[in-house]
């Protein structure tokens, strides 16, 4: 079997405005075919999971205007409905794992929500994507955690369950649109195939949660962590002025810091996006060898 790259389709429904995120999501595609291996993108065509849609299938997902942004708990009731449904990281490495699929690139993983407070204060907000990224052992390639999110806490949660932080050529854990966040990656890999190696010692010791690859932004393409900072800020006052919660808050920050930075933020999430499907690719070779 050729190696194979999963890809989400949150970020093209929901993560990215059309139609920017129809021609992302044939690059990523391509991006994952030139570096040698397959791509998988994941969602639901009316209610039934495709691990490899077709061009039409993405397509579908890129410009309806009813898709479901389905994180684990959404996956039965999209699917009995028979919906269309774009799936978030947690999704789809549950259907690409099901699927036998290693590696899988996005963008930035959920995690830990600023004000997040303890469970029972009201505002209890922890991507559902941690606790998958806990469950599957697959190497999943990123550009850090969203921006958006609580850093120090998502980092502290990874470690909570157990999950292995990779810098690649890094020892500080990329934050999205910056390269760096002041966070400490768990060990460094310089290539391809010492993330191979590293995943296969993880294997043969029967671990049981991903590798989360940490990829930073292309130089060019950067946005410094102090620019970005106040945008944040502004766009979190808006989200809570209108009283969103839950599911909403991701896409909303999302399309407001495009909004707020004239698209320089939609600049940086199409490189990073680009950045992680090659390097998945090139994992995925790497650990087709024997
Ligand atoms: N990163 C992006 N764009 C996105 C997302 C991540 O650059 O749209 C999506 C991913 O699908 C991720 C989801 O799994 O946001 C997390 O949403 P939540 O915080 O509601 O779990
Ligand atoms: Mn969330």
């Amino acid at each position: 079997m050729r190696p194979s790259v999963a890809l989400e389709s949150t970020v093209i429904a929901h993560g990215l405005p059309a139609p920017d995120n129809l021609q992302v999501a044939q690059r990523l595609e391509q991006r994952v075919q030139a570096a040698g291996a397959e791509p998988r993108t994941v969602g639901l065509i009316h209610g039934a999971p495709v691990v490899g849609m077709s061009a039409a299938q993405v397509a579908a997902l890129a410009t309806a205007t009813d898709v479901a942004k389905v994180s684990l708990r959404d996956l039965a009731w999209v699917a009995a409905q028979q919906r269309h449904g774009a799936t978030t990281v947690a999704a789809t490495m549950w259907l690409a794992h099901r699927a036998g699929i290693a590696v899988f690139a996005t963008g930035g993983i959920g995690g830990v929500h600023r004000g997040s407070g303890p469970p029972g204060s009201g505002s209890f907000d922890v991507s559902n994507d941690l606790e998958v990224l806990a469950q599957l052992p697959m190497v999943v390639v990123c550009a850090g955690p969203k921006a958006i999110l609580d850093l120090p806490a998502t980092r502290e949660a990874l470690e909570t369950r157990g999950v292995p932080v990779v810098g690649y050529r890094t020892d500080e854990m990329p934050a999205f649109y910056s390269r760096t966040s002041g966070l400490p990656v768990d060990v460094r890999c310089e290539t391809p195939e010492e993330i191979a190696t590293l995943y296969r010692a993880h294997r043969s010791l029967g671990l049981s949660a991903a590798l989360l690859v940490t990829n930073p932004i292309p130089e060019a393409a950067a946005i410094p962590a102090a620019a970005i900072a106040p945008v944040i800020e502004q766009a979190h006052a808006e989200a809570q002025a209108q009283g969103l919660r839950a599911a909403a808050i991701t896409p909303f920050l999302l399309k407001r810091l495009g909004e707020l930075t004239g698209a320089r933020s939609l600049r940086a999430n199409i490189a990073l996006l680009e950045n992680n499907a090659r390097l998945a690719a090139e994992v995925a070779v790497a650990l087709a060898q024997p």
